[in-house]
């Protein structure tokens, strides 16, 4: 073979393994969360990482940056959106002051049991998803917490035992729900849960038996009231453009292995519902429902809540309160 043939055929290799080459190329992303590793859903997002990094044959790396540790809570939206992490996890309700259908899921007793809050996703989602397409942000999966209480140092007959008290708040919406029951609001990350309680900054806090687990609430709060209110959804998030700028098979292992971890994560959730609450009685807590009153008292803070929200969030709303309502073959609520 003469010479300028062999370098047409090494060419010709070469123009082959183009595209090959930039497919074995590595690329890395960094995963912001604000919950702690061992929580289930950080667990769960830590699956979802080994499964993108094994369908794509190392090729996306995703690693996860658990418990606030880059980013905090409430600046990872911005994060993603400012391209600083790639894609990250948030609490829904925590965005809610940008647009009411983030406020959704966390109306008190709207969606309180895993196959209501299951079907109220199914009726929000699109438009959920619509609204984070038109900031630049693609929806990967969601999963819910476990039902929410009220952690309190004292016995809670109704909401008026907790006036003027502070209490640990963790999204606008979980905060006006404070201000009607007459209390103070304290806006407080779960990372910094621990702290703010162990400083006396709030005296009762509204979470799942899983934060109540994660940040040790027996220490200071003897009471958890297992209200069963609302479930909150966390999302995850994932920068449009730094998802477009990923070759077809690994956008199509992204979105696979975020299909199954929506999933898992529903499913963990709910099985580790009772496992988390048995926790908080081993350590000596008083797990008690709400009492009548008490729930009364709730119930009519979130029929309130609920009208401010059809006012807010207007004929998208009215349309996904009314597909919800069929799915459940009945009015929405207690
Ligand atoms: N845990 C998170 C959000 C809801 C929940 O159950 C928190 O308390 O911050």
């Amino acid at each position: 073979m003469k010479l300028p043939a062999l370098l047409c055929q090494a060419l010709a290799v070469l123009i082959a393994a183009g595209p090959a080459l930039s497919v074995s190329a590595e690329t890395k992303w960094d995963m912001p969360t604000p919950y702690p590793a061992s929580n289930f859903h950080t667990e769960n997002i830590q699956k979802f990482a080994t499964d993108v990094d094994v369908a794509t044959g190392g090729r996306l790396k995703i690693t996860v940056h658990a418990n606030g540790a880059l980013f905090k809570a409430n600046e990872i939206k911005r994060a993603v959106l400012g391209g600083q992490a790639q894609l990250g996890e948030i609490i829904l309700s925590g965005a809610a002051n940008e647009d009411p259908l983030f406020a959704l899921d966390t109306i008190p007793f709207l969606a309180s049991s895993y196959p209501e809050a299951r079907a109220l996703w199914q009726a929000s989602r699109a438009r959920i998803e619509e609204k984070f397409a038109r900031q630049g942000l693609k929806v990967l999966f969601s999963v819910p917490w476990p039902p929410q209480g009220i952690y309190s140092k004292v016995v809670l007959n109704s909401s008026a035992a907790l006036k003027g008290v502070k209490i640990r708040s963790y999204s606008p919406t979980v905060a006006r729900m404070i201000e009607l029951m007459g209390a103070q609001p304290v806006t407080v990350q779960a990372a910094e849960l621990s702290q703010a309680l162990a400083t006396g900054v709030v005296a009762a806090n509204i979470t799942s038996a899983s934060t109540g687990y994660d940040s040790k609430s027996w220490e200071q709060l003897g009471y958890f009231f297992d209200v069963q209110a609302w479930l909150p959804k966390n999302v995850v998030i994932v920068n449009q453009e730094q998802f477009d700028s990923l070759d077809k098979p690994a956008r199509e292992a992204l979105l696979a292995a975020a299909a199954a971890a929506e999933v898992r994560g529903w499913k963990t959730s709910e099985e580790m519902t009772l496992w988390y609450v048995e926790q908080l009685k081993k350590n000596n807590m008083k797990v008690l429902p709400a009492s009548a009153e008490l729930h009364k008292d709730l119930a009519g803070i979130g029929d309130r809540m609920m009208k401010e929200w059809l006012q807010q969030a207007g004929a998208d709303g009215q349309q996904i309160y009314d597909a919800y309502s069929k799915a459940l073959n009945k009015p929405p609520g207690h």
